[in-house]
């Protein structure tokens, strides 16, 4: 028997099922997506769930279920189930989808915080933090930057230097499993019933992390498939654990590239430094680029705002904006295809 509370069922998402038509079915909680089941978290236990025709026609790739949906299903066998509906959606951390230019790829949903992993090696990249940044604040939910491998040699000032234009939108941790005392601040940060979904490059250490905060092996990592000869491991579907005092874990495999699926391209500017200076701009629609009178462009100059971070700016806002515009060109078009399908089939009813 599972308390789902500790998953994170509360009133809210009680009073969400009531507004659903199969209301009076039971619920659960994805934890893991694999190829044709889902895995879900239910009062009675793990239930091995397959998707009804009415979720599965119909609806986008998108809105199908991810790990950390609540779903509605109907049980058949032992420990199997019909999932029938989906609750709405809160706090889902999106990516675009790659290889498109406007399709949601949803990664986790009812997350309250994500934490962006990075190691302390190559893999640091300021650029790619303020990517993820960027992304989770869209949807609302905490960010927090967990920089790994601390056990290894890299310059604390020189990092926390190139994060100062962030560094007040979310706290930053440095851990290394192998120094448990590193840990404990992050298990702290965590909060009884919360839902952590942890994003980052393939190999920084996401999977072992969740094992130290969890004091004991959940997930595989690459350290323990290659001391039994089997090669590297690396995490392949988005999972989910509990953590002993509270708090619930989303594993993901790594990530190559973060394409942003980001409907608010205006929203950058209070992300990054750059509102403060863009109140002085001549032009109220200033956009910062080749306006006079552009006070933006005059900070980098004058070395207040920094070309980097300047050109990472210009570059995530044109990215978000190419985004939002093919996304609501595409609504449109969905919509004047529906228009025109059910026009058919009042003429084929005829
Ligand atoms: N030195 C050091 N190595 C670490 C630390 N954390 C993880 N590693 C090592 O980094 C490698 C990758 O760790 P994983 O936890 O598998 O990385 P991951 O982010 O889950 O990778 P994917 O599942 O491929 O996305 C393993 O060999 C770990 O032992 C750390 O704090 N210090
Ligand atoms: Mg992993
Ligand atoms: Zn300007």
């Amino acid at each position: 028997m599972n308390n789902l509370s500790l998953y994170g069922w509360n009133d809210s998402l009680f009073q969400l099922k009531q507004t659903s038509q199969y209301k009076d079915l039971f619920h659960g909680r994805v934890s893991a997506v694999n190829k044709t089941n889902y895995e879900v978290i239910t009062e009675g236990g793990l239930v091995l769930c397959e998707l009804s025709g009415n979720v599965l026609y119909g609806r986008p790739l998108f809105e199908l279920p991810c790990t950390g949906d609540w779903i509605v299903f109907q049980p058949f066998d032992d420990n199997k189930g019909v999932i029938v509906d989906v609750l709405p959606r809160k706090h889902t951390l999106c990516r675009r989808k790659s290889g498109t230019i406007s399709d949601r790829q949803a990664i986790a949903s009812h997350v309250d915080k994500a934490f962006i992993v990075q190691s302390l090696d190559a893999n640091f990249s300021v650029r790619r933090t303020e990517r993820f940044m960027v992304q989770i604040l869209e949807e609302n939910i905490q960010p927090a930057l967990i920089l790994t491998k601390s056990d290894l040699e890299f310059s604390r000032y020189q990092v926390n230097e190139s994060l100062k234009h962030i560094a007040s939108q979310m706290p930053i941790f440095f851990t290394s499993i192998l120094s448990p005392e590193t840990i404990l601040p992050v298990r702290k940060f965590i909060k009884h019933g919360e839902s952590i979904v942890f994003v980052g490059s393939s190999g920084v250490g996401k999977s072992s992390l969740i094992n130290a905060l969890c004091e004991r092996t959940v997930f595989l990592t690459a350290e323990i498939s290659k001391s039994s000869g089997k090669g590297r491991h690396t995490s392949t579907r988005r999972e989910m654990v509990l953590m002993e005092d509270g708090g619930i874990l989303i594993d993901t495999p790594g990530i190559r590239e973060f394409g942003l699926a980001s409907d608010n391209p205006e929203a950058l500017a209070d992300i990054f430094d750059v509102s403060d200076f863009a109140e002085s701009c001549h032009f109220e629609n200033c956009t910062h680029v080749e306006e006079p009178g552009c006070a933006v462009v005059k900070a980098v100059k004058n070395g207040l705002l920094e070309q980097e971070v300047y050109s990472s700016y210009l570059k995530l806002r044109k990215e978000s904006w190419h985004f939002s515009t093919s996304e609501h060109e595409k609504r449109k078009r969905d919509k004047s295809f529906a228009r025109i399908s059910d026009e058919a089939k009042r003429i084929k009813k005829r």
